[in-house]
């Protein structure tokens, strides 16, 4: 990596889970049962047919037992151990596996699936198993206000203004894994551009916003981050 780089923001998206078996959004697997995630992850689905957006969050709670972090999600563990300067991953993803791989300068700017929100207490809870509608919140003990701790279509993405200041402040910008197709992540790389970062992306395909970055590597993150790493 370039002596001048001291400061480091990372985004991730669902393509650095895909080769640990996590299902990507919009790849020829992008539906779940014939929904599109746009219609199942929104605030008025939920309203709709709370039973169905449970259904689609426990299902992939419950498969994160069965998958492991990847060589993708151990190297950038890795740079967060042993980076000397500031360093910041930014994940689009619901998944825990950047933590299980040890990661600990990370942000959730879409939520988590191991975390339930109570709409009676507003608290916010570890959990595990399905949360359906009949959850009680272990805060206040309310039954059936619990709801996927998770940023949905017209919600605000978590702790942006960390984000926002880390990005003007970086050096080097990296985006693996995403689509591009989602805001305000997808806008992150213009805005550390113009704060004079170096931009670099490596994707499977060149993602809708490959022609904002210096330098774009395509291939899969499992090969491409390690090889960055070292
Ligand atoms: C907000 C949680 C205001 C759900 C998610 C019109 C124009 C522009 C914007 C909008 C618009 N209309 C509405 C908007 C805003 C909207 C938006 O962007 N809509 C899109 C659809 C147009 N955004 C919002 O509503 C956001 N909120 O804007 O609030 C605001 C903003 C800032 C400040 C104040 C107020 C909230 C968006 C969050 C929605 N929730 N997730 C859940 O997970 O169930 S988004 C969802 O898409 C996931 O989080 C996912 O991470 C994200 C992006 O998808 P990707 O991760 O990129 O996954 P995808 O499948 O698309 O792509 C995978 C990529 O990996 C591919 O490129 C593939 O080639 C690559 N790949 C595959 N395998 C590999 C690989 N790469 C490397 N190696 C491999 N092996």
């Amino acid at each position: 990596m370039a002596s001048d780089i001291r400061n480091i923001v990372i985004l991730t998206g669902a393509g650095i889970s895909a080769e640990s078996g996590v299902a990507t959004f919009r790849g020829p697997d992008g539906l779940w049962e014939g929904h599109r995630v746009e219609d199942v992850a929104t605030p008025e689905a939920f309203v709709r047919d709370p039973a169905l957006v449970h259904k689609f969050y426990d299902a992939r709670r419950s498969a994160l037992a069965a998958v492991e972090p990847n060589a993708a999600h151990r190297a950038l563990a890795r740079l967060d151990a042993e980076w000397p300067g500031e360093l910041l991953l930014v994940t689009q993803n619901v998944d825990d596996l950047h933590e299980r791989a040890g990661s600990k300068r990370l942000i959730h700017m879409h939520g988590e699936l191991k975390s339930g929100w109570c709409l009676r207490c507003n608290q916010r809870s570890a959990w595990n198993g399905a949360m359906g509608q009949g959850a009680e919140c272990p805060a206040c003990g309310t039954t059936g206000l619990v709801r996927p701790d998770i940023v949905w279509f017209g919600e605000i993405p978590y702790r942006m203004d960390e984000i926002e200041s880390a990005l003007q402040a970086c050096d080097l910008f990296v985006s693996i894994g995403t689509s591009g197709a989602v805001y305000p992540a997808a806008g992150f790389v213009q805005t550390a551009h113009y704060c004079g970062a170096q931009t670099l992306e490596m994707n499977l395909d060149p993602s809708l916003g490959s022609y904002l970055f210096d330098e774009a590597r395509v291939g899969p993150a499992g090969k491409l981050v390690p090889a960055w790493v070292e």
